[in-house]
């Protein structure tokens, strides 16, 4: 990269976080983390305010993360009850429908009193502290009202992504054995409906441990019901007191689990606890967006991701501030869909991602400048690395060339941002993380877990050093597979699965993933789930699943299939397999190419030489690198002449 950073603007000089407050508090935090923590634990308020600070060791035999132990808070009323003597009537939420003449605002006056009757309805379903509730929901308030009223009541919810199957919501009821669902008739996106409640149903037929299922009438849809079980909120809402006492939660209680995909098995069940996240995301998104007091915040993320769980609710709400929840989707009606919103509430900071910001660029300029975007000072982006082509289009277009773009790199597991620009402090070069968040210590090893030298450039596998608040801190259930995942492949160290640059600069470049994990549109998937979902077929002896460069999505996904003995590859087999993953996983999982193979590459000892599928998806068939270890090297001349695409 030449071209010269792009500088902080005028509009950012008097920013919370000025360069040398950049440098003065990182320093801090990470020569004095105690000293530096006292401080920011005080943006939540504690019942009874922690006396440690943190007991984290990295080590695989005595592996542990705590944060602020003896802390005592309650999330809900972090995020509800303590604004009410400010901002009672100052909107918490705005929701803006999938159409766009439904749109309305929710203050906190009456956040406090949806919350706190949803939270005596869950109560009156026999939910009690420490139980898991399964979220299966449309972007409607109602979401957000659920996960706070779990907060208030000391439940643990899981939210489940309304794109996922009944299948793939069966599966995440079971691991974290939920006996309560939350769900709706039905979502509603670019128009169509999406039939939530029927989904609930079939997945109740694999998850039969479900006691009771609490749905929203959104769309007024006809919806099956099961007597005893199945329950309208809207009835048990009459007769709901409008009060309800938050629940004292220890610092360390779980506050939710998050499934998400890996290199391998079934999605995990990322478990985060109440102080050190609530910390985290208030503070991350205080200083990444620069948050002031009369900002309209629009994370365009769905809350069936950790994006939404951390800057749609609890980060935003923590800190007092308006955000905006969309149903719909960025092209519907048209590709100005965005542009509409932001003008209509006056968005000041938008977050988004980069398969979005692809997809829009497609339609040109003329639908981004119709509409009046003088409100907007700030954008973000989020959930795959963001190509340079793509940054200075939202940059110099979206955002008229004068508003900052925040590139936020963090996962599922860290709660919130670990590597970003902080819009007032740095200067900005198109396509880089530019620098960690205050307490985040990322460095690079090589393959051999050598650390690589902290000076000038160099690149690698990304790992962190210590722990931060928002850390995850298991995996729901099966705590060795949090040892053996994270803190294995590079002993004392979190390994984040990504693989990255640092310039001479300083400056952090995330460049994907170097495990088996795929990102789709910014959605995470597994290539061993997709796999498994094809073998499951009868027809399919072995599957083997790699990403490619896609345009819009970022990574597409490219499978290779070798039929049982007696089976001919045909269009309709091919339908058959990729309707078999929607299935399983659901449409975020859809194949975009599928590849028939007499037989894959593998090494003498029958491993699957990954790395050459990878290539040949990718079109570069004359770099495959070394093929000597190859048992049979004929399959790779058959694989590169029956390539598709
Ligand atoms: C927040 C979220 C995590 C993976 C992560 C990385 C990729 C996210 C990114 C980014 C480059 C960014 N990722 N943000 N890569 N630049 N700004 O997306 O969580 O769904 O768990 O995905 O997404 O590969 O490891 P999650």
């Amino acid at each position: 990269m030449t071209d010269a950073p792009i500088p902080v603007p005028a509009s950012f000089k008097d920013a919370r976080i000025t360069p040398e407050r950049y440098a003065e508090l990182y320093q801090r935090s990470i020569a004095d983390p105690d000293g530096f923590w006292c401080e920011e634990l005080k943006r939540v308020d504690w019942i009874r305010a922690p006396s440690q600070i943190s007991d984290v060791s990295f080590d695989r035999d005595d592996l542990h993360i705590r944060w602020f132990e003896d802390g005592v808070l309650n999330v809900a009323w972090n995020c509800i009850d303590r604004h009410l003597p400010a901002r009672a009537s100052k909107p918490a939420l705005i929701w803006e429908g999938d159409h766009p003449s439904r749109h309305h605002a929710i203050t906190y006056a009456q956040l406090y009193d949806h919350v706190c009757r949803f939270s005596n309805v869950l109560k009156g379903l026999g939910v009690r502290k420490g139980d898991r509730v399964t979220l299966y929901m449309p972007m409607i308030p109602e979401a957000a009202y659920a996960m706070l009223a779990c907060a208030r009541i000391g439940a643990v919810h899981s939210v489940v992504f309304g794109g996922f199957s009944p299948e793939a919501l069966a599966g995440r009821i079971r691991d974290c054995e939920s006996a309560f669902v939350i769900t709706a008739d039905e979502g509603v996106r670019g128009g169509k409906p999406v039939p939530l409640k029927a989904n609930v149903d079939a997945a109740l037929e694999l998850a039969p441990g479900v006691k009771a299922v609490l749905s929203v009438r959104h769309t007024g849809a006809d919806v099956g019901w099961v007597e005893g079980r199945d329950h309208w909120l809207h009835e048990r809402l009459l007769d709901a007191d409008a009060h309800c006492a938050p629940e004292p939660m220890n610092a360390e209680d779980p506050l939710f689990i998050l499934y998400t995909s890996g290199s391998t098995g079934k999605p995990k069940g990322v478990l985060h606890t109440t102080g050190g996240y609530l910390v985290w995301a208030a503070m991350t998104h205080a200083y990444t967006f620069d948050h002031r007091e009369d900002d309209v915040f629009w994370c365009t993320a769905d809350v069936g991701w950790v994006t939404g769980h951390s800057y749609i609710v609890y980060g935003p709400l923590a800190n007092g501030a308006t955000s905006l929840m969309f149903e719909g989707v960025p092209t519907w009606p048209g590709p100005d869909r965005i542009w509409e919103v932001v003008a209509k509430h006056k968005v000041t900071v938008l977050y988004t991602a980069p398969t979005a910001i692809r997809a829009l660029m497609r339609f040109g300029d003329e639908p981004v400048r119709a509409h009046d975007r003088s409100s907007l000072r700030l954008l973000g982006s989020v959930g795959e690395p963001i190509n340079p082509e793509a940054w200075r289009w939202y940059h110099q277009v979206c955002g008229e060339g004068r508003c900052p773009v925040v590139d936020t790199w963090w996962q599922t597991e860290t709660g919130g941002h670990l590597i970003t620009p902080l819009p007032g402090a740095h200067a900005l070069k198109p396509g880089s993380a530019s620098f960690p968040m205050f307490g985040v210590r990322p460095a690079l090893v090589d393959n051999e877990g050598n650390r690589l030298p902290e000076t000038g450039a160099q690149e690698g596998n990304l790992v962190l050093l210590g722990s931060w608040p928002g850390q995850m801190r298991t995996v729901y259930g099966d705590h060795q597979r949090f040892i053996d995942t994270y803190f294995s492949t590079y002993p004392g160290m979190y390994f984040t699965g990504d693989g990255a640059r640092r310039d001479a600069d300083g400056y952090w470049w995330i460049t994907g993933r170097v495990d088996d994990v795929l990102n789709i549109s910014g959605h995470r998937l597994g290539t061993a789930e997709i796999e498994s979902a094809l073998v499951a077929h009868e027809a399919v002896s072995e599957a083997a699943v790699v990403g490619y460069p896609h345009d819009i999505k970022g990574q597409g996904i490219y499978c290779y299939v070798t039929l049982a003995a007696g089976r001919e590859p045909d269009a309709a087999l091919e339908k058959a397999l990729k309707d078999q993953v929607r299935k399983e996983i659901g449409p975020v999982a859809s194949p975009d190419a599928i590849q028939f193979a007499p037989g894959l590459p593998k090494t003498r000892s029958g491993k699957i030489m990954r790395r050459i599928l990878r290539k040949i998806a990718e079109g570069e068939t004359g770099a495959l690198g070394d093929t000597s270890t190859l048992a049979d090297p004929g399959v790779v001349d058959s694989l590169i002449a029956g390539r598709k695409g």
